[in-house]
């Protein structure tokens, strides 16, 4: 009974992933243990942005509790636990994490073949008012397991072995692709294990919203402009988008693969390369929008084939259905 089997035979994230390894007859369940890690810290995460307002974890920083030590503020508290995590993984070479300015090199004793590059907490500004936030991450192979250098991160999304993210919403749910499409799971905390909720997702090849902060619209170019007056306005007799922005990448990325449409953070006069991080923000989420059946564009090219110089480096990114980013895509290419 199918039904039956959906109660007692729990496919765990882990199992999942192992399931997906065994495909690879040279892998030896090192990409399953730095998984596990990366879980771990999505847990404590977790649970840390749960007892956020109770435990006065938020906004502390500086601040010190009754057993003298510094309170931590969430993101640098996330930072921590995702570092420690993944050089005690033992499978982990280089880590680039947006709050570290320089790059981390596992040493030697530690160290194994993977890149992780991630932002531990994305959306600082929904944390103190408790709106959804996220964990967002990009793995690669190393290209050489001699001396590591930055070179073996500032590689295109495209050479992504896998990526994804965490969101702390009203559940918790981790999105994953490891290059075979794209599968959720949610954190069942009486288990504590991440249950395979979201099996196979397709982005709707069309979607009905926009998401965009709107606020920047006078500084925007005129393709992303005339783009937006046309979820508005549209003059070809189809109905106008409904706009949805929280302002957290992870939560409106979230929506826009389940329901479908655009996502947009554009260049504009203030910001030419526009706000959000190529290695842990614009590729991760490019390759999970690839692998689900949609696009990611930057204005100029498909998103993962961007090469970074630097591992903060910016891009704008316009990514979500396939058929809204192609009309971004020929507002784009009438311009040239
Ligand atoms: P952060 O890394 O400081 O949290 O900034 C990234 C966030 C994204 O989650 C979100 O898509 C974007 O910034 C929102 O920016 P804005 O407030 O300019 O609309
Ligand atoms: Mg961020």
């Amino acid at each position: 009974h199918a039904s039956e089997a959906h109660r007692t035979d729990l496919m765990t994230i882990t199992r999942f992933v192992l399931n997906e390894q065994s495909k690879h007859p040279e892998s030896r369940g090192d990409f399953t243990i730095l998984l596990n890690h990366i879980v771990l810290g999505c847990k404590f995460v977790c649970s840390a942005v749960n007892k956020a307002g109770l435990a006065k974890l938020i906004g502390l920083a500086g601040e010190t509790n009754v057993q003298g030590e510094e309170q931590k503020k969430l993101d640098v508290l996330s930072n921590e636990v995702f570092i420690k995590a993944l050089v005690s993984s033992g499978r982990t070479c280089i880590l680039v994490s947006e709050e570290d300015e320089e790059a981390t090199f596992v040493e030697p004793s530690l160290r194994g073949k993977y890149c992780v590059v991630f932002d531990p907490l994305d959306g600082s500004s929904n944390i103190d008012c408790g709106v959804s936030i996220g964990t967002i991450f990009g793995i690669y192979m190393m290209k050489d397991s001699h001396e590591p250098t930055l070179e073996d991160v500032l590689q295109p999304g495209k050479n992504m072995l896998a990526a994804g993210y965490c969101m702390y919403g009203s559940s918790c749910t981790l999105v994953l692709s490891t290059g075979s499409g794209v599968n959720g799971f949610t954190l069942d905390p009486s288990l504590g294990e991440f249950i395979l909720t979201h099996a196979d997702i397709k982005i709707p090849k069309k979607g009905k919203i926009y998401s965009v902060n709107e606020g920047n619209a006078k500084n925007w170019d005129g393709p992303t402009a005339k783009y937006v007056e046309k979820c508005k306005f549209p003059k070809d007799g189809s109905p106008s988008k409904s706009l949805r922005y929280i302002g957290s990448m992870v939560a409106d990325v979230h929506r826009t693969l389940l329901y479908g449409g655009i996502f947009l953070y554009p260049a504009d006069k203030k910001s030419p390369n526009g706000k959000l991080r190529v290695l842990y923000e614009v590729f991760p989420m490019s390759f999970l929008m690839e692998q689900a059946g949609g696009q990611a564009f930057t204005g100029k090219q498909r998103a993962l084939d961007l090469v970074p110089k630097n591992i903060h480096e910016r891009s704008p990114i316009f990514l979500g259905s396939y058929d809204d980013v192609e009309e971004i895509k020929a507002l784009y290419a009438a311009e040239e």
